[in-house]
């Protein structure tokens, strides 16, 4: 498509339509936030919306969270006729995610699920082309497989045989001259969108991790070639390589350690010599995820006039005496409350002994009893029906153990 004076793109990611947060769906929250977005995209009319992974929360989806991916890109492909193009995260089923791409991309849709579907996608402004090329998240022997790259072995051998494909796909690799077709030359302004974690970035809680055991990480020299880096995968919003390589960071806050967190859209403009410069538009939240602390009687006597008490809170305790059925007692004040966290106040001061109750009488208590109180006190939350029965059973045979060594 022709575009004006120079390329305006509307990077985000991390959307994880479906997840839900302590047994909460997020669906309503996500679908209040996409509202939001939306609105940004009718008002700063970019030439392309880029989404870079981890758009739904699990491989297979819920219901609600794909009817409301389908809305929002309706609203935005069709409704706005803004095309959006959209890789797979280490959350999304590459498959799945790509079902009908084919189809969909006449329309300016353009879904990218694996890593050999990397043609490059062009656009141009009044300097000449601009090209697209997507890069989704794809497990090492995912590229070994389907790239037939060897040497794949790890996620920083695998990032730089994608780029070698994509750049490839695009026809710019000096190595492979119009390689796949594809017409670019030298000098061509190239956007990448990528789903990774470059060493440096700067991690939080709600991310899964890449590898058991290893950090995944990628070197951010693979991503020299481009004008511009459209990151997915870490959940704050940062800027590596000055303002090149950018993760737009998450959709909402996903986890307590995000409480601070200023979550946005980057909207980026590609100029002539390919350079990029970077802004923000912030997203608001239908609730806030945030800490609360104090005594349990401050944090009892509920918000302060003004703000929210559906928020979503984690209540950081610092009394040095249990404080009974804690959970139960500050829902009638802050209906999603979703974890009590002890400072070192409660457990720590006096140990365990703090922990079992007054510690007078725990000798006349059952184990049943004592373990489901610190398990409450560890948790926050009381033990479900099926816990208590498979920790019944447990002592019964525990019980019955001792009693045959015994004999
Ligand atoms: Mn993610």
């Amino acid at each position: 498509m022709e575009g004006g004076i120079c390329i305006k793109l509307i990077h985000t990611s991390d959307w994880h339509l479906g997840r839900i947060f302590y047994k909460t769906h997020l669906t309503e929250d996500q679908a209040y936030v996409l509202d939001q977005f939306i609105d940004v995209v009718r008002d700063e009319r970019p030439d392309v919306v880029l989404i870079a992974g981890d758009v739904y929360d699990r491989s297979a989806p819920p219901v609600e969270a794909v009817q409301l991916l389908d809305d929002t890109l309706s609203r935005i492909v069709l409704g706005l006729g803004i095309p959006v193009i959209m890789i797979a995260g280490n959350h999304d089923c590459p498959e799945r995610l790509s079902f009908g791409s084919c189809l969909m991309q006449g329309k300016g849709l353009h879904i990218v699920g694996l890593p050999e579907s990397c043609s490059p996608i062009g656009m141009s402004d009044e300097h000449g082309p601009v090209w697209f090329t997507p890069i989704p998240y794809a497990e090492p022997a995912v590229v070994r497989d389907r790239l037939g790259a060897g040497d794949a072995m790890d996620h920083d051998a695998a990032m730089a045989a994608q780029v070698r494909a994509a750049l490839q796909a695009t026809g710019m690799d000096p190595a492979s001259p119009g390689c796949n077709g594809g017409t670019a030359r030298g000098g061509d302004r190239v956007v990448a969108l990528a789903h990774a974690y470059i060493i440096g970035g700067q991690q939080s809680e709600s991310e899964r991790p890449l590898t058991l055991g290893g950090t995944g990480a990628v070197d951010l020299a693979h991503f020299a070639p481009f004008s511009y880096v459209a990151m997915g995968h870490l959940h704050r919003p940062q800027t590596l390589a000055g303002e090149r390589v950018r993760y737009a960071g998450s959709l909402m806050k996903y986890s307590f350690d995000e409480a601070d967190h200023a979550k946005s859209v980057t909207v980026a403009d590609i100029d002539g010599a390919g350079l990029a410069s970077v802004r923000t538009v912030a997203l608001g939240s239908r609730r806030d995820v945030r800490r609360i602390e104090g005594t349990f009687e401050e944090v009892a006597r509920g918000a302060a006039p003004g703000v929210n008490r559906d928020d979503y809170i984690m209540a950081c305790l610092s009394d040095p005496d249990p404080v009974w059925d804690g959970m139960n007692r500050l829902r009638q004040v802050y209906p999603n409350i979703m974890q009590i966290e002890w400072s070192a106040g409660a457990v720590g001061r006096d140990g365990l002994g703090c922990l079992a109750g007054a510690g007078v009488d725990h000798r006349n208590r059952t184990e049943l009893e004592l373990f489901c109180e610190f398990y409450e006190q560890v948790t926050g939350e009381a033990m479900s029906e099926d816990e208590i029965a498979a920790l019944t059973a447990l002592l019964e045979q525990a019980k019955s153990e001792r009693e045959a060594a015994a004999s």
